[in-house]
């Protein structure tokens, strides 16, 4: 079975709390703090795995939680730091948040490297750390930050050069059957073929491409109708389309209308994928009756859309080595495949929580509490100019600022945030 979209609860671990102890010794009266810290916790991570090209070990499993990290002990003892959780996704796969929708990352960028979503908690800071000259005995340690947490999308976006889209039954498997190793079933009837294949076409002892042969479009399919809507998402990334028609005009259809709906339909699944280049495959034409199909209107119309056009059989293999070669001439002249950036910003996650957000006034000091401020804190250095102005910026994009103001602060009040404390400037 294909599956190519699927939401998914990932949470990392959250990290150990650090401890309250003192060393104890024989012959020692007041040994020191010696409260151990808290172990960080697992982070979760995704890693490309090129041995799937499904996201089917999704369909029953839904939630992925990496483990706490230890919590601090006695005589310095640190907390185990968690292992990470390891999530495999195929080559291609997007990370969306589920919430807005927007793209957090592309499993394509930097080579497939690993990529971590979320960060597990920091282990909190044991007695020890608290002992200054005027407080030997620290009865207080740091609990360890919430590990993060979303919820995600995973859609799959099939990583080829070259697509091959048209209507049912024009050919599509037959060709990428011919021109590649891939075995797709091929049949007479309209929507033989239920998921995307791949294929790589071999150019040269050490160059080839990637072909991808998508179910057939119908009209509607932008809108849900028939199949190949969900399928389009396949070709999003292609960096050329081989738009096959049946040029033989078998069950009486005509070549011009075909390509007409077939365009409309990518034009309405996405704008840009219609202005891809596209090279037109007149397939079937050992078929071809010259007396039946008005060859000079269906050119005449290709040369108004600026498009290539190559006559091919599948059947007999005519034209189908001139095909690969165009391809590859076209193909070297091309941008690269498409990688999509990143539209999330670790702010978003926090102004998502934004509204868990409380402000309470004492005299001129307003105190701000939630607990993913809290956690915010711990993972915020205060002596760091790129720290702070990153804190600012989670602050006013989670519209803290906006909550302070509309309680009355203004210039001059102080602000106190989990012991950290400034005044307000606008
Ligand atoms: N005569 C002739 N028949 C062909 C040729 N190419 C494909 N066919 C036949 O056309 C029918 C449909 O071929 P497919 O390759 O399954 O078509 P498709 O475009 O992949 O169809 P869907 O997957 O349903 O969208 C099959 O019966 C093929 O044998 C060709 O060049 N000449
Ligand atoms: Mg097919």
């Amino acid at each position: 079975m294909f599956v190519d979209n699927v939401k998914i609860y990932i949470k990392a671990g959250d990290g150990g709390n650090g401890a309250i102890a003192f060393h104890r010794e024989k012959y020692v009266s007041h040994g020191g703090p010696s409260g151990g810290d808290g172990g960080h916790g697992g982070n979760i991570v995704f890693r490309v795995d090129k041995g799937t090209n499904t996201l089917l070990a999704f369909r029953y499993k839904h939630k992925f939680i990496a483990a706490n990290g230890g919590n601090g002990k006695s005589e310095k003892f640190h907390g185990a730091t968690a292992d990470d959780l390891i999530i495999s996704v195929p080559e291609g796969t997007l990370i969306k948040d589920a919430v807005t929708g927007k793209i957090i990352h592309d499993m394509t960028e930097n080579g497939g490297a690993d990529y971590v979503c979320c960060k597990g908690g920091r282990g909190g800071w044991g007695n020890r750390h608290f002992a200054t000259p005027t407080r030997q005995i620290p009865m207080f340690a740091k609990n360890g930050t919430k590990g993060e947490e979303k919820e995600v999308i995973l859609e799959l976006k099939m990583l080829a050069d070259v697509g091959l889209i048209g209507y049912p039954s024009v050919g599509k498997s037959s060709i990428l059957s011919c021109i590649s190793a891939a075995k797709p079933k091929i049949a007479d009837y309209h929507f033989t073929t239920l998921s995307p294949n791949l294929g790589v076409v071999s150019t040269g002892a050490e160059s080839g491409f990637v072909a991808a042969d998508i179910p057939g479009l119908i009209e509607g399919a932008s809108e849900g109708l028939g199949l190949g809507h969900a399928f389009l998402r396949h070709v999003d990334r292609c960096r050329l389309l081989l738009h096959v028609v049946d040029i033989s005009c078998f069950e009486g259809r005509d070549p011009v209308e075909d390509i007409k709906l077939i365009n409309t339909e990518l034009e309405k699944y996405s704008p840009a994928l219609a202005l891809r280049p596209q090279i037109i495959v007149a397939n079937k034409c050992d078929a071809l009756d010259r007396d039946h199909v008005d060859i000079p209107a269906f050119e005449a119309y290709v040369k108004e859309l600026d498009c290539e056009l190559i006559y091919v059989s599948a059947a007999t293999g005519e034209g189908l080595d001139e095909l690969v070669s165009l391809c590859a001439e076209r193909l070297a002249e091309l941008p690269p495949m498409l990688i999509y950036e990143s539209e999330y910003t670790p702010e978003d996650a926090y102004a998502e929580k934004g509204k868990e957000t409380t402000v309470r006034r004492e005299n001129d000091t307003f105190i701000v509490e939630g607990e993913w401020l809290y956690n915010l804190m711990g993972q915020i250095n205060f002596d760091d100019y790129e720290s702070m102005n990153y804190f600012q910026k989670v602050l006013r994009n989670s519209g803290v600022f906006d909550l302070l103001e509309s309680k009355g602060c203004t210039e001059g009040h102080t602000v106190s945030i989990y012991d950290f404390e400034f005044d307000y400037v606008k």
